[in-house]
């Protein structure tokens, strides 16, 4: 009966962790969201870089659906992730807040947000124009003429 148990034991937690693991990665493409990835790299003299360098993204077809961003260092050292203007979207005691996007991230870790699209959204029509670019890049690391990565949102 022991033995019974212990084999329903594993088997329950075997299934249960298939179903955790497949949600994990289904959940970005099965159009719950768009979700874009940024890798960090090391560059030479102790500097490092998010890449790819260029996101363009367009409100009409890309906030249709939630918009997270995955950022994965692959590195040894912490980078953090800073994007003045852009706001992330988190629950903290139950509450839905807004806060600005500056994400540390670990070696050999990953962290997703969710952006507020609104924020972009409303970036665009108080400046009236079209387009609207975000700088991103690690403070920790960044050159002193690096201009960062940027991030296009058009029409
Ligand atoms: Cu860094």
């Amino acid at each position: 009966m022991k033995e019974r148990e212990g084999s329903y034991a594993r088997t329950m937690g075997v299934w249960l962790g298939c179903v955790i693991a497949t949600g994990a990665m289904i959940w970005p493409s099965t159009g719950w969201g768009k979700e874009i990835a940024f890798v960090a790299h090391d560059v030479d003299n102790q500097q490092a870089v998010w890449l790819p360098g260029e996101i363009i993204l367009h409100r009409n077809t890309d906030f249709t659906e939630p918009l997270m961003f995955r950022f994965d260092n692959p590195t040894a050292r912490t980078h953090v992730f800073e994007a003045p203007g852009l706001l992330e979207s988190v629950e903290e005691n139950g509450v839905q807040i807004t806060r600005p996007v500056r994400i540390t991230i670990a070696p050999e870790m990953t962290e997703h947000i969710v952006i507020d699209r609104s924020q972009m959204t409303h970036d665009a029509i108080a400046g009236e124009k079209e387009t609207v670019t975000y700088q991103f890049y690690c403070p920790l690391h960044r050159a002193d003429n690096d201009a960062g990565g940027t991030i296009v949102v058009g029409p």
